[in-house]
């Protein structure tokens, strides 16, 4: 332990906020230790002084915030005193705990805007109860929260509670460190540091169950609709503000699947559907003549009508390999689509590879995540989805949403991209392709589901031949589209 938190250390002990006897817990459990941090707000330069080093490992941490929140009561004082010691990196929001019954009866008071990550501050984390609590608050008023920093770690399962919450904790001190240290010092024998330490080990906490059914409820509870522009107003990737901007100016949410064989058929094709279009996904590997001139005149026309080009690569491998599959090879798929997309299976690396790649192109680029597949008996887990919101919550600048049949999360900045759409004379399920493929309709995808872009293939590609119908029919897929959209932001 570095020698300024040892002096940390023995003046908690000295203050009484750490103590080994025997004690009896708010619970009823018996506890060999007790640690009462609250004392520390008497000592102005004890609590400057553990500011200091949670300031130091937020730094450490890497996490992005805009803004940070003190869990009441003891932590809003450490909170404030960051804020205050660090200015320019550390606006604060304050928790209320009880709701006022007058004035404007929020939640979370101070300025700030939805959409923008906010960093809670802990002073002692058992069992995670309190971070989450005021997460849900935070999250509530649409912020997001990723990070939480403490002071002191009881090492009581709090961190590995709150993953599954999608909160990484990052402590300053763990609980057997500061035991140890006392140790050392001579405060405490070895007989109640082992006593102290078994304790430790055999009491594991929960998460409070009413917090877990609050945690339910929330995601349960749909915030309010907002409109493409103010998505894409609140969204920070270029390409998420470009496809809102294309969607609002061109009334469309539709992706056409240019699930094609001949370069000319998907140049035809994309010239026809283009005004309808905010995206036009391809799967280069099934062109039977490609060419690197094919991918300048598909580049020209997506500039010529506006709409972004979407390459269906679905990477699933290591990230050497990936990096190289997206950059080399006869397609070069960084140097010209502006999305890929990828599984999750081969774990994070994947992501990071590909983002490497990507940041070698001047011009921005984004992923995808595959969270559901629309097809029968895939066997895509449903945890996938939590992952994939946790993935793309660490790789914001890169992921801009995700590939799934129904919406994984409320968050206005992340898309949920639809396949396996198709109209049909009635309405709803739309049945399949006898493939494996399975359809809905473009409301039942957009209204029930939550689709932000429909992606249609045969639905109109199998038109390419009778090119007036063609269009009709892309531009019905897109007004059905729009109308349901539209139909969302009323409820
Ligand atoms: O779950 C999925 C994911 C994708 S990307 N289901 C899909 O069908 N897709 C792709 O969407 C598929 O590879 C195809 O290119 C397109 C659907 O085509 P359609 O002809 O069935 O509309």
């Amino acid at each position: 332990m570095k020698d300024s938190l040892r002096s940390i250390v023995r003046r908690l002990y000295e203050c009484n906020a750490l103590k080994f006897g025997r004690f009896t817990l708010k619970s009823g459990i018996e506890s060999p230790i007790y640690i009462d941090l609250r004392v520390i707000i008497s000592q102005p330069d004890l609590l400057i002084d553990i500011c200091k080093e949670l300031h130091h490992v937020i730094v450490g941490s890497g996490a992005k915030y805009d803004v940070i929140c003190g869990v009441p009561y003891t932590a809003l004082t450490l909170a404030t005193a960051i804020s205050t010691l660090y200015p320019l990196s550390s606006p604060m929001v304050m928790r209320r705990k009880e709701m006022k019954n007058y004035g404007t009866k929020q939640l979370l008071e101070g300025i700030y805007q939805p959409g923008q990550n906010a960093l809670i501050i802990e002073d002692l984390i058992s069992s995670g109860t309190s971070i989450l609590e005021t997460a849900l608050v935070i999250q509530a008023a649409g912020l997001h929260v990723s990070d939480a920093v403490v002071f002191i770690d009881r090492e009581q399962n709090g961190i590995r509670n709150l993953e599954s919450y999608n909160i990484n904790v990052h402590s300053v001190v763990k609980l057997s460190e500061v035991m140890h240290f006392l140790n050392e010092s001579g405060f405490l024998p070895d007989q109640q540091l082992s006593q102290a330490m078994d304790w430790v080990r055999a009491n594991p906490c929960h998460i409070s169950q009413v917090v877990k059914n609050d945690v339910e409820l929330a995601k349960l509870e749909k915030p309010k609709p907002l409109c493409h522009a103010a998505r894409g107003r609140l969204a920070t990737h270029q390409l998420t503000k470009r496809l809102f901007s294309l969607m609002e100016q061109k009334k469309s949410n539709l992706c056409v699947s240019a699930d094609l064989t001949s370069a000319a058929d998907i140049l035809k094709l994309a010239d026809l559907v283009g005004p309808y279009i905010v995206m036009l996904k391809t799967h280069v590997d099934i062109i039977e003549d490609f060419s690197q001139d094919f991918v300048h005149q598909l580049s020209q026309l997506s500039a010529k009508h506006d709409f972004v080009l979407f390459e269906d690569r679905k990477f699933a491998d290591i990230g050497n390999t990936v990096a190289l599959q997206y950059s080399k090879g006869v397609f070069h798929i960084a140097d010209w689509a502006h999305l890929v997309n990828a599984h999750l299976s081969p774990g994070p690396a994947l992501v990071q590879a590909l983002k490497a790649e990507a940041a070698k192109q001047s011009e921005p680029r984004g992923c995808i995540l595959i969270a559901q597949l629309s097809s029968e008996g895939n066997l895509v887990p449903p945890e996938y989805a939590r992952e994939a919101y946790k993935w793309a919550n660490q790789q914001a600048d890169f992921v801009i949403g995700f590939i799934s049949q129904k919406k994984i999360t409320h968050d206005p900045t992340l898309l949920c991209f639809t396949p396996g759409v198709k109209i049909v004379a009635s309405d709803g399920q739309a049945g399949g392709d006898g493939l494996g493929q399975q359809y809905n309709s473009p409301e039942h995808a957009i209204i029930n589901n939550g689709a932000d872009v429909i992606i249609v293939g045969r639905g109109i590609i199998s038109l390419l031949d009778k090119p007036d119908e063609l269009i009709s029919t892309a531009d019905l897929y897109r007004k059905r589209g729009y109308d349901a959209y539209l139909e969302t932001l009323e409820n």
